[in-house]
């Protein structure tokens, strides 16, 4: 990883001696290191209690099926934590893979499947890697995040064949749903945009806790 984490589940779990003691490839192996995390909550909590923490940033794997997907990653997610209102899964639009409009609706198509993993936590959705976009652009995939039918627009004129009609059938759904959650732009690169997800995570938490006082 291009960072040390303050508490590293490495130190608990490490995939060549899952490997090695279950006789696993390494597919099998990280399916099996992903549920065999339970096992240490417990401790993965003290841990975190160390701290005395004011924020906690749990940074999950990449791959959905073996976190959101399976039973363990929710089981995670709501013990950790001291209550689901001081709690958010953030999950990411890759900048990278949301310029057309058929990655686009992809990408919307699970984070939708997250937020059902994840029903009791509130999800903010991030557009990640936001420096790689031009202000066009930026513009054009937040827009789409708000505005459904400019998605659809945009599916009309830029997807042909079964892709478009796939993309259309599909964004009619999420416009039926009336989910236009705005993507929140963010980069590593740019402090700047860390302190506005920081603002917005902030205005979730508190806007929530605002119903019990
Ligand atoms: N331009 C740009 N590159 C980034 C940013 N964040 C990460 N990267 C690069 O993108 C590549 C992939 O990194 P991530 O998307 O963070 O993926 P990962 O965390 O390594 O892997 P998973 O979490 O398992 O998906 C690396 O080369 C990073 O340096 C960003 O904000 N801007
Ligand atoms: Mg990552």
């Amino acid at each position: 990883m291009p960072y040390i984490p303050d508490i590293d589940i490495r130190d608990y779990i490490v995939l060549d001696d899952i490997m090695e003691k279950y006789g696993l490839g390494p597919n099998g192996a990280t399916v099996l290191a992903s549920d065999l995390m339970i096992r240490f909550l417990d401790d993965l909590k003290f841990e975190i209690d160390q701290y005395n923490p004011d924020w906690v940033l749990v940074d999950t794997a990449g791959q959905l099926e073996l976190f959101s997907f399976r039973e363990t990653g929710p089981l995670i997610a709501d013990s950790l934590g001291i209550d689901p209102v001081q709690k958010s899964v953030s999950f990411l639009f890759d900048a990278n893979f949301v310029q057309r409009p058929n990655g686009f609706v992809s990408t919307l198509l699970l984070a939708a499947s997250v937020q059902f993993r994840f029903k009791n936590i509130p999800q903010i959705n991030i557009l990640s890697k936001s420096d790689i976009l031009d202000e066009r652009k930026l513009d054009m995939i937040i827009n789409w995040s708000q505005d459904l039918l400019a998605l659809e627009d945009a599916t009309n004129e830029r997807e042909k064949g079964l892709i478009r009609e796939l993309s259309m059938l599909i964004s009619d759904v999420f416009i039926q749903m009336g989910s236009t959650a705005e993507l929140i732009p963010s980069s590593s690169k740019d402090e700047q945009s860390l302190d506005l997800l920081f603002g917005h995570l902030q205005r979730i938490f508190d806007s929530d806790q605002s119903k019990f006082y």
